[in-house]
């Protein structure tokens, strides 16, 4: 009896060896296949390159990259891993403008909001321009005209590039001039066209003119202005083409500056054939962003507020907290556009809104991270109604 159950126990033991080898060559096998899913996934989040092109080739040879009026480099800052993600570059023209877009835009796609952080203007160093990063979305300063916009167009794009970003969208919000519209007008242009209405931006390159088609992406202009709720909005979204002048006063045709060497009558005549040719408003970036980001593949859409109608005057005299709110129109349909485009889905037909939870993430520790929570009384966001 004992002999039998000796027997019986060898033969036991010897099936869990067996069992015991199965189960760990299938626990490496099972190991290995997770190590390669792991791999094939990260392969797919992390792109070899940028959607972007036509850039320059020497891009590769510059180790490190000096993003000079920005503050940045490819040796300090990891690019991919810290604007890798980034797929709307907001701009507009003063660092507190955008840094209050940017608070607004956090609690608008929901991203937690810690009262004790602060967003981080990551081009400090710089000194030149302010950056704000809010989740996919970069908020930056561009200050006044093509030469300013042209330096930060050029230094956000090569980062897009070293950061392989995918279909990043690149929206100028802003005020102008209307032409023919009334004050309080939202313009979202069709096209930029210079002072002799031709749609490309000139630069001299070796002391030689050379032109850049101005082309805006029409889409974009359409999927922004659908964004206009008229049961909400007591003004008027329209799309239009966009004079883009290098000087507020005389290219502009104001009989208010310094210097005017032309007539009322001149300028009511340039005027008149402005309005006449299609042209809704007049600014000072879009050339410049048409021209930078067309040629880099970028889809861009450039969205201003008119703050006077230049057929009925020159000096600006409505009062400031009118524009303030005037100018917080653009940022309302560009933040209602990102968060459309973030959390709708043509699939289902409907809106995914965003999870508080899921997004917790996002929300940096004070100072250390680009993505902040507001909290900061001075940076109100812009309020929807008015
Ligand atoms: C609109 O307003 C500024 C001039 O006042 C300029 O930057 C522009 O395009
Ligand atoms: N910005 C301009 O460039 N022109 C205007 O008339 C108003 C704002």
């Amino acid at each position: 009896m004992w002999s039998n159950c000796s027997d019986c126990t060898c033969r036991l033991a010897k099936e869990v060896c067996q069992l015991k080898a199965v189960v760990n060559a299938q626990s490496k096998t099972l190991s290995k296949l997770v190590r390669q899913m792991k791999d094939g996934c990260n392969k797919d989040e992390q792109p070899k390159e940028s959607t972007l092109c036509g850039l320059n080739p020497c891009l590769k040879c510059l180790q490190p990259d000096i993003l000079y009026h920005l503050g940045l480099d490819t040796e300090t800052t990891d690019f991919p891993k810290v604007f890798g993600d980034v797929r709307f570059v907001c701009m507009g023209g003063t660092p507190g403008r955008m840094e209050n877009f940017a608070y607004y835009l956090m609690q608008e796609i929901g991203l937690k909001i810690n009262a004790a952080t602060k967003l981080r203007d990551m081009a400090e160093a710089g000194k030149r321009f302010a950056l704000f990063k809010v989740g996919p979305v970069l908020c930056a300063s561009h200050g006044m005209g093509c030469p300013s916009i042209s330096i930060l167009l050029h230094e956000l794009i090569k980062m897009m590039h070293h950061a392989k970003c995918q279909d990043p969208v690149f929206i100028r919000i802003g005020t102008c001039g209307g032409i023919g519209v009334d004050p309080g007008t939202v313009v979202i242009s069709s096209e930029a066209v210079d002072g002799r209405l031709n749609p490309a931006h000139e630069i001299l390159v070796h002391g030689v003119s050379v032109q850049h088609a101005s082309q805006l992406d029409e889409g974009l202009a359409d999927d922004i202005k659908s964004c206009h709720d008229p049961s909400k909005d007591n003004y008027e979204t329209i799309i239009g083409r966009t004079m883009c002048t290098h000087d507020f006063y005389e290219g502009q045709s104001r009989l208010d500056g310094a210097f005017c060497e032309y007539t009322p009558e001149m300028k009511k005549t340039y005027l008149e054939e402005l309005q006449n040719q299609g042209v809704k408003n007049i600014e000072m970036e879009s050339l410049a962003l048409a021209a930078l980001t067309s040629r880099a593949n970028i889809r861009a859409a450039v969205v201003c507020v008119a703050i006077l109608n230049r057929l009925n005057g020159d000096q600006i005299k409505t009062p400031h907290e009118i524009l303030a709110k005037w100018e917080k129109r653009p940022q309302v349909l560009v933040a209602r556009y990102i968060r459309k485009v973030l959390y709708f889905h043509e699939n289902d037909s409907d809106w995914e809104e965003p999870d508080e939870d899921e997004c917790e993430g996002e929300a940096p520790e004070k100072g250390a991270t680009p993505q902040g929570g507001a909290g900061d009384t001075q940076n109100a966001p812009p309020e929807e109604a008015e």
